[in-house]
């Protein structure tokens, strides 16, 4: 189907009154305007709830409304008034389900009752719970551990994920790989080898008192937008925010606080970038290397005049290993490479290193645009490189920011969530829990997808998500998932996951966060941990969607207990019946990072895991934070020197979460009506024969026999010559599997070489 595309250049601020329309509209269309005062209320407050859209922190001292556009719909979605019920399935085959989209799919609202697919009527139909765990326990009972995948998204809770991924390692196996091999794995890789923590190391407060932000491949007005009040702080103290992005993203071009009135009146934006670069995709190493030559020569003229250093040689000295190796190199790579690659020119590189150069403490934010990419683990260590110069880690306005995605996706990886067993105290767990767990390491996301090829994988049990729809390769998984004997998907809302069958599939409903989870001891609390590694407690305030559903920790029990042989040392219904318990479990098992868990639940603003590179305490192996060479100068597996080869990135649109399609309104890109579009120069179109307006066919410019290939309409778009954009998930059939960062092994989203000819 060709849907035509609306496209006007949008020129209104982020935030504002086109927020607010937005947010009004997806209520009504979810039926959930009611719960707006509860959004008022509850959201991302201490007492209330914690938003399911984005991982971004959650401030001790809230804002009278501390929820964005995109949250709001996210928890408008959560809680429509529209069900996805067995009399629905009555009505539909999976056959004719797998014409209808991603928003189509969604938007028939919650699900209801557990189902499992029957083959002979191409229906779901509905099955008793207990029947449900009762095969899947003798089905998992049935296997060899190794052949059998537990993945998680990461939406679950702290208490659900430990209790997920004892479930794995009972079984026998570390096979927990989960969205953040899609996401921030890149991050999870290149930090500890830099400096010795996994996470990112700033808080909330540090941009209170931050001098300069740098930013690299993240769309804050899309994806994190409540950061964007701190930015908005950061700026009026006159503060830069230099931006590097392919796309001038509306989000750190103008902002209008929904929370200040005034500003609401007068509609006078807060410009939030000050320097603003459309670098190529792929080209921030080049960027950064420029940057860093930069800081070098004025190093050199300032030893010269004797003036103060340009480069913190004291931390340097005392906190740093590599630098004159990376010295070397930086002096040694040429501008025609830099400005080759990053195709900006000279005179910008020296304008953003200016800046740098003049704050004293300056935050680093970064995303997928440098996670995605063959070298996104050089893309990260090059940042971190450069902060390293100036000594901006371990110090009051100073770090590194990854943002992460889903709002539990860091949690899920601390209490246990990881296919690496370095990660994971398993000896803990072993003396805990009184079993000997598998000390191999597990599938990650792309090798659990190499083995679902290789027929090697039996059963995929996905603790939320979409994993079909979010992985690479997705015309040969599809076909290759039809070939596993048990797919059991636990999930909130029909997607294409579920309507790609296995031998056995079985739905299992479960509730949302904002609803109320009562159980044994009374009405349940959860916790996460957002992007500032900072644990927060959640309280559903909501009537379940359906009294037919289980919450999720009690979804994860009664399967282990029909799994697994009975175990005295881990008590699953006593869990179930009060999640404190599990999180006393959870600080048995970590104590540094977990003491006092339920004491603590309430603190506001959350209460922080330990990082020791915030306090200058290098656990890496040198002992001393190190400067790393990257592998290449440009991130990307599209070559920039052949001109018919095209650096398509595949992103999020202001209408979705993930695989989740709100609708077809990319607003702040001014998109509308389709999703089946690519952002393109206007002189790469020109140059490819495809009319103004017109339809294109791209396909994967890589030579493996495997023809990948989609129609897509083309946007003129202010996007640099070489580089195109185009939305996630529709283009995933286009990412082959094997195209992933190295190291990382997340999959290159961002790297796609692709061909474009006219249809
Ligand atoms: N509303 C909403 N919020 C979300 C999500 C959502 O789908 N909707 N998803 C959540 C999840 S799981 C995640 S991981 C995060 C994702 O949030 P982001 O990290 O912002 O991810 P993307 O939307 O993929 O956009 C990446 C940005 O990088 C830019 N980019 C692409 N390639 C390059 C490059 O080579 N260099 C540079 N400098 N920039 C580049 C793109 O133009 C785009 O602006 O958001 C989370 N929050
Ligand atoms: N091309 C391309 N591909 C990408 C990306 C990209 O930028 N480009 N980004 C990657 C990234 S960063 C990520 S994180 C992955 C996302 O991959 P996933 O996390 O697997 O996908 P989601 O779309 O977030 O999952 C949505 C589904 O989760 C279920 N769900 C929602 N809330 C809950 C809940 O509370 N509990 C349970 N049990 N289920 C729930 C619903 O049924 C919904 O349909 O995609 C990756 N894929
Ligand atoms: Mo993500």
């Amino acid at each position: 189907m060709k849907d035509k595309v609306k496209y006007a250049k949008y020129t209104m601020p982020t935030g504002g009154w086109g927020s607010v329309k937005s947010l009004a509209k997806n209520a009504v269309q979810q039926r959930a305007v009611k719960t707006l005062p509860g959004l008022l209320k509850d959201h991302n407050k201490t007492g209330g709830y914690m938003c399911t859209s984005c991982a971004w922190a959650k401030p001790g001292k809230p804002h009278l409304a501390e929820f964005c556009e995109n949250g709001a719909k996210a928890t408008f979605w959560d809680l429509t008034a529209k069900r996805t019920t067995p009399d629905f399935f009555s009505r539909h085959t999976v056959t004719e389900l797998l014409g209808w989209s991603d928003y189509e799919l969604e938007n028939q609202g919650r699900l209801t009752h557990p189902l499992r697919f029957d083959p002979s009527s191409d229906k779901y139909v509905e099955v008793s719970w207990a029947e449900a765990f009762s095969d899947i326990g003798q089905k998992l009972k049935s296997y060899d551990p190794q052949s059998v995948v537990f993945y998680a998204s990461g939406r679950a809770s702290l208490e659900t994920s430990y209790m997920y991924q004892l479930l794995a390692r009972l079984y026998g196996n570390n096979n927990l790989p989960d969205s953040s091999n899609m996401c921030h794995e890149t991050t999870s890789v290149a930090l500890p080898q830099s400096i010795g923590t996994p996470v990112g190391t700033i808080l909330l407060e540090d941009y209170a008192h931050t001098d300069c932000i740098l930013s690299f491949g993240q769309n804050v007005g899309i994806n994190a937008p409540r950061l964007l009040h701190s930015l908005q702080e950061v700026r009026e103290r006159g503060s830069p925010v230099i931006v590097f992005n392919p796309l001038k993203e509306r989000g750190w071009q103008e902002f209008v606080n929904p929370q200040r009135p005034g500003q609401m009146i007068t509609n006078k934006p807060t410009e939030i970038a000050t320097q603003y670069y459309q670098v190529n995709a792929g080209g921030d190493i080049a960027v950064m290397m420029g940057m860093a030559k930069f800081l070098l020569e004025w190093d050199d003229e300032a030893q010269l005049h004797g003036r103060e250093r340009v480069i913190d040689q004291t931390f340097i000295q005392e906190h740093t290993h590599g630098f004159s190796d990376f010295e070397t190199m930086v002096r040694t790579t040429s501008w025609t490479d830099i400005l080759h690659v990053s195709g900006l020119s000279r005179a910008s590189i020296e304008a953003a290193a200016r800046t740098y150069a003049n704050a004293k403490s300056v935050i680093a934010i970064y995303g997928m645009g440098l996670t995605q990419h063959r070298y996104g683990v050089s893309n990260v260590q090059m940042l971190i490189n450069l902060l390293l110069m100036r000594g901006n880690i371990g110090r009051p306005g100073a770090g590194i920011c990854p943002v992460r995605g889903h709002s539990n996706v860091q949690g899920q990886r601390t209490v246990g969530i990881a296919e690496k067993t370095e990660l994971v105290p398993l000896d803990r767990l072993a003396e805990q829990y009184g079993f000997e767990p598998p000390r191999n390491d597990g599938l990650n996301t792309v090798e659990a997808c190499e083995s679902i090829v290789k027929g090697h994988i039996k059963a995929f049990i996905s603790l939320g998500g979409n994993f079909v729809r979010a992985i690479p390769e997705r015309d040969l998984m599809e076909e290759k998932w039809r070939d596993l004997d048990l797919s059991v998907q636990i999930a909130t809302k029909l997607n294409r996951s579920h309507l790609i069958t296995a031998a056995t599939t079985y739905i299992l409903p479960t509730l949302v966060r904002s609803e109320i989870d009562k159980q044994a001891s009374g009405p349940q609390i959860v916790s996460m941990e957002d992007s500032t590694t900072c644990i927060h407690a959640s309280r559903g305030k909501y009537q379940p969607a359906s009294d037919t559903l289980l919450s999720e920790p009690a979804i994860v029990a009664e399967i282990a207990k029909h799994a697994l042989p009975p175990n005295p040392a881990v008590p699953w219904d006593e869990w179930v019946g009060n999640y404190a318990l599990v999180r006393d479990a959870i600080e048995a098992t970590f104590p540094e990072q977990f003491r006092e868990f339920n004491n603590r639940l309430d603190i506001p603003g959350g209460f922080p895991r330990p990082v020791a590179a915030r306090t200058r305490e290098w656990e890496t192996e040198t002992g001393k934070a190190n400067f790393l060479l990257p592998k290449a100068l440009s991130s990307s597996f599209a070559s920039i020197d052949d001109s018919d080869i095209f650096r398509l990135i595949t992103l999020r649109s202001n209408d979705q979460f993930n695989t989740t399609v709100y609708g077809y309104d990319d607003r702040l890109r001014g998109i509308h009506k389709s999703r089946s579009i690519i952002m393109m120069n206007a002189d790469d179109r020109v140059r490819a024969g495809i009319q103004k307006d017109g339809f294109a066919k791209v396909s994967t410019a890589v030579d493996d026999g495997i023809i990948r290939d989609i129609v897509l309409q083309v946007i003129d778009y202010d996007i640099p010559p070489g580089s195109c954009a185009a939305y996630y998930p529709e283009c995933n059939n286009l990412i082959p599997l094997w195209q992933f960062a190295e190291e990382s092994k997340t999959p290159a989203a961002k790297s796609v070489p692709v061909r474009v000819a006219p249809v």
